[in-house]
């Protein structure tokens, strides 16, 4: 049996990748997560006992404690999912997003060349090539322009990752995609913050004027890109995954607002991000054409079924928000609570 080393599996799109791993391949898995605020080992506890699967909790930047894991198992790949991964924490401190996305991915590389891994794919972001005009779409050979501290290490991170490929045939493979949604996303995030602040009966923080357009994917379609562009893609290349899916952020809260059946009073414009890039837009003609992933689930209907899925867990909400300090950008920046 063949065994992953999932890193940041116990976050957002790295937990419902390793629930879409075990039902869909055969493939053991271990995960190595350091359980920072947004790592919730809740996020998989209907499949603690699985005997495929194996959790170790570190920090990708620990050669030590890898050197270990590589040592006592036979690691056939590795899908590097950790990261610090909110903008707005990288324009409070942006020290922790150089530790875990550059330093880490280095480190995690170093030892993956030590041990002779045979395929490491980066999960990457959209949010490195930066804003996109309104008669522009990157593709992968698009420059890296990012804006933000925290796409600027995930643009440093991809940067290291093809200088190991060119230099030290590393079997480097990088997917960039765009917004996701859906179960488990820490409520910082944009679509999950509507739905829970809609849910209390909270004001929706609109930044600037709502105009700014992001392209979303539901989270098992990425999954879905991810694993098949794990398994086929070519060494050294690079594949986008967007589902062409272009919303306003007013488009976006109008309708969950509408979706939940509450009022758009709740909707509160308040001082823009800094920075903050007016539109994503990606083409993802190549993983379409190179690999045969297509996207399968409509938007509406993900949607709708996100908003659910937070109604019938709000036992994972409040633990969640409980356990940390998500509203302290808010607080910075604009004295909401
Ligand atoms: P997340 O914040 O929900 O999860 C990140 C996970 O990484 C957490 O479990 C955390 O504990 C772990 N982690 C952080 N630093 C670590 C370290 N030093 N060592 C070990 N574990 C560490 O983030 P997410 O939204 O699931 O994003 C996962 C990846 O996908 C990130 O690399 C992010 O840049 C990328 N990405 C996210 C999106 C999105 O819309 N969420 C879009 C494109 C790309
Ligand atoms: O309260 C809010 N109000 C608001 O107007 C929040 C949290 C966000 N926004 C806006 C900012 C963005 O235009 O909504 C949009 C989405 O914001 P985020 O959820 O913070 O995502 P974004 O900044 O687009 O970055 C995301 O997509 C790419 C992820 O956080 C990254 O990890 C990923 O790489």
């Amino acid at each position: 049996m063949k065994t992953l080393l999932i890193t940041g599996g116990a976050g957002f799109i790295g937990s419902n990748f390793i629930r879409y791993l075990l039902d869909n391949s055969d493939y053991s898995v271990i995960n190595y997560d350091l359980l920072t605020y947004s790592g919730n080992l809740d996020n998989l506890s209907n499949i603690q006992g699985d005997k495929r699967y194996t959790f170790v909790n570190g920090d990708i930047c620990d050669r030590n404690k890898l050197n270990n894991i590589f040592h006592s198992n036979k690691i056939d790949g590795i899908i590097n999912f950790a990261a610090e991964s909110h903008v707005d924490r990288s324009i409070l401190d942006s020290q922790p997003f150089v530790h875990s996305n550059i330093n880490g991915v280095v480190t995690l590389m170093d030892v993956a060349r030590q041990f002779g891994i045979a395929r490491f794919l980066q999960i990457s972001t959209d949010e490195v090539y930066g804003s996109a005009a309104e008669d522009q779409t990157f593709t992968e050979d698009s420059n890296l322009i990012p804006n933000s501290p925290y796409s600027a290490s995930k643009a440093a991170a991809d940067l290291m990752v093809r200088s190991y490929v060119q230099t030290h045939h590393f079997p480097g493979i990088i997917t960039r995609s765009s917004n996701n949604f859906g179960p488990y996303q820490y409520p910082e995030k944009f679509i999950p913050l509507i739905i829970n602040n809609a849910l209390e009966g909270k004001k929706i923080p609109i930044y600037g004027d709502g105009s700014n357009i992001r392209d979303w994917i539901f989270v098992e379609d990425n999954c879905r890109g991810i694993f098949e562009v794990f398994e086929k893609g070519k060494i050294g290349d690079i594949y986008n995954i967007a589902a062409n899916n272009e919303r306003t952020n007013l488009e976006i809260v109008h309708l969950i607002l509408k979706l939940m059946n509450k009022s758009t009073d709740l909707i509160e414009f308040v001082k823009d991000r800094p920075a903050h890039d007016k539109r994503y837009s990606i083409n993802a003609e190549k993983v379409k054409s190179e690999i045969g992933w297509f996207v399968e689930r409509n938007f509406e209907e993900s949607l709708e079924f996100t908003i659910h899925w937070y109604m019938e867990n709000k036992k994972w909400l409040e633990s969640i928000t409980k356990k940390t300090k998500f509203t302290d950008y808010y607080k910075t920046q604009y004295g909401l609570a």
